[in-house]
């Protein structure tokens, strides 16, 4: 077992590899699975570069495609990072800083602090905001190193917790607060800005059904939002990006409270797992976009306003067991039947007879599917799960043809903590 860049050339058996590395025209191994010894380790993707005389490396949605290190290497061997640069890398990995600058150029954000160490000096300032908060670590994101106060009596616990899971995690123990919103919405607007100074939006996801931190199921337009305010986020979103001069594909996420008042939560700076919902949605190739920009060319858009046709919907399929609290469930396909028809689109790497690891990620394929209405979308994606079938290994397909029936998801009514809610409706049967 080894790992391999999609440029491989050699000595191992290509026969079970994943399928870009066998549709490629050649392939590096770039060390042992382990991530921090192969995708995670710099010199070696760089060699591989270099070994194969590329000129360019896609860092993807996970490793390095958010390491400034890593854009800023490749930019020092004159391989193009197909990316945003370093210093955007930076400006939106520190999330308080993120915060401040959006704030700066007048994106709405959550009422809280920046980075903040001394603990009676942070109570004050959670007392002034109104419990319950969230503390949150200034190097994480996604989820990790957050912490909620309900009140000032536990708050010191969280927050001393709260920076000890920081310096764990991420090396780094600062911490901000926010007002802890109950039950928002997870909305976020695609990016993409050229290195001519165009900074333009292609419209929202709803990427609400979650759970721990992982997205299931992701839409776009979101059910949730007019056109009036469609409109105002996205112009929030341009304004954000273009304040840090933003070059290639990013997601600007918000918070959208119950009041429809929306905040900026986060920026990744990669392009994401759920960008095909966007692709479908607008007709865009957004990986082409993220390499024109690479390439020092404009953005292909028309210069006007885009706008979402139909609805998408995008269904995660990870070799997971649902009925086994979402274990990891590696082993061989045997049997691998993809779903087909108009506005049906499967985006993965595996096939029968393919060896899904241990290692990484559970991701097995992206189940997506364009209508012109969200009803038609749902009965869609229904008819394309129930088409879907994989042997050989559990998947989250039977757990996703459930949301695709429950009635909360149906009427749109989906927040991020739809999935907690449903599942503890289901336990008495389990
Ligand atoms: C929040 C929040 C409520 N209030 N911030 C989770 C991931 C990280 N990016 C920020 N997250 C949240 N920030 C405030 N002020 C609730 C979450 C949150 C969440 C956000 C989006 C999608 C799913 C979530 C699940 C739990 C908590």
């Amino acid at each position: 077992m080894a790992s391999w860049t999609s440029i491989h050339r050699g000595v191992y058996s290509r026969r079970i590899a994943s399928l870009h590395v066998r549709f490629a025209d050649e392939d590096v191994c770039i060390g042992p699975p382990a991530a921090r010894e192969s995708y995670l380790n710099i010199p070696r993707i760089v060699a591989a570069a270099e070994i194969t005389g590329a000129d360019a490396i896609h860092p993807g949605y996970g490793f390095l495609a958010e390491n400034a290190e890593f854009s800023e290497i490749c930019e020092r061997s004159n391989i193009t990072f197909i990316g945003p640069t370093p210093a955007q890398i930076r400006q939106m990995g520190d999330k308080a800083m993120a915060r401040q600058t959006m704030a700066e150029v007048g994106v709405p954000i959550v009422a809280g602090t920046d980075a903040i160490a001394d603990p009676a000096e942070a109570l004050h300032a959670a007392e002034g905001i109104g419990f319950p908060v969230l503390i949150k670590a200034a190097a994480g994101g996604g989820g990790k190193g957050m912490r909620v106060a309900q009140d000032s009596n536990d708050f010191a616990r969280q927050f001393g917790m709260a920076r000890q899971e920081a310096a764990a995690a991420f090396g780094d123990d600062s911490v901000y607060i926010e007002k802890y919103l109950a039950r928002p919405r997870h909305v976020e607007f695609q990016v993409l800005g050229d290195q001519h100074g165009r900074v333009i939006h292609l419209g929202e996801r709803d990427c609400s059904v979650q759970r721990r931190h992982q997205k299931l199921i992701e839409e776009a337009p979101s059910p949730a939002l007019s056109q009036d305010l469609r409109e105002r986020m996205g112009e929030a979103a341009v304004r954000g990006a273009a304040a840090i001069d933003y070059v290639g594909a990013g997601t600007i996420e918000f918070l959208l409270d119950e009041d429809g008042s929306f905040y900026f939560m986060e920026m990744n700076t990669r392009i994401q797992v759920e960008h095909p919902v966007t692709e479908m949605a607008t007709g865009f190739d957004l990986v082409k976009e993220q390499i024109r920009a690479a390439a020092g060319l404009p953005l292909s858009m028309p210069d006007q306003p885009i706008s979402l046709r139909g609805h998408a919907i995008e269904c995660r399929i990870n070799a997971e067991d649902p009925r086994r609290n979402f274990a990891p469930s590696p082993g061989t396909i045997t049997t691998f039947h993809l779903p087909g028809g108009p506005g049906v689109r499967v985006d993965t790497h595996v096939y029968a007879g393919y060896r899904v690891p241990p290692f990484y990620d559970s991701l097995l394929g992206k189940l997506i599917v364009h209508a012109s209405t969200r009803e038609e979308a749902i009965m869609r994606m229904r008819h394309s799960l129930a088409s879907f079938v994989v042997e050989g290994v559990h998947t989250t397909i039977p757990f996703l043809q459930d949301v695709m029936e429950h009635p909360g998801f149906v009427a749109g009514e989906v927040d991020t903590k739809f999935l907690e809610r449903m599942m503890a409706e289901r336990a008495p049967t389990q």
